[in-house]
């Protein structure tokens, strides 16, 4: 019986381990945005709060990510820097290229609850 009681236990661990993974929210998502040939790629982005979005400078001179209200400001990225932000109110985000300022790009920010916080395109 001692062996019944323990195979339970078990059982009852991994169901809740189970229930803990299906309940904690969706993992923050990763987001890349490309800097090339003066562009932001994509220029208008939208992810879900707790996101963090990696800018990365592919192109050969220095560009800046430089949000309009300063909400985040990176430095002069050379080839290949990469700059991060995470997102956790959300908004609408603008930014430039404080050196192009021509270079533009948007990320819009959504609360992070439900599944169908997106509603289908
Ligand atoms: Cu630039």
């Amino acid at each position: 019986m001692t062996n019944m009681k323990s195979l339970a236990n078990t059982v009852f661990a991994g169901v809740a381990a189970l229930l803990l993974l299906a309940t904690t929210p969706a993992e923050a998502e990763d987001v890349s945005v490309k800097i090339g040939n003066f562009t932001f790629g994509p220029q208008d982005l939208k992810v879900k709060s707790g996101a963090t979005v990696t800018w990365t400078n592919e192109d050969d001179i220095p560009h800046t990510v430089t949000s309009t209200t300063m909400a985040f400001k990176s430095k002069a990225l050379d080839s290949d820097d990469k700059f991060s932000f995470t997102f956790t109110t959300p908004g609408t985000y603008q930014y430039f290229c404080s050196l192009h300022p021509h270079m533009t790009g948007t990320i819009v920010v959504e609360a992070a609850t439900g599944s169908n916080a997106t509603p289908p395109k």
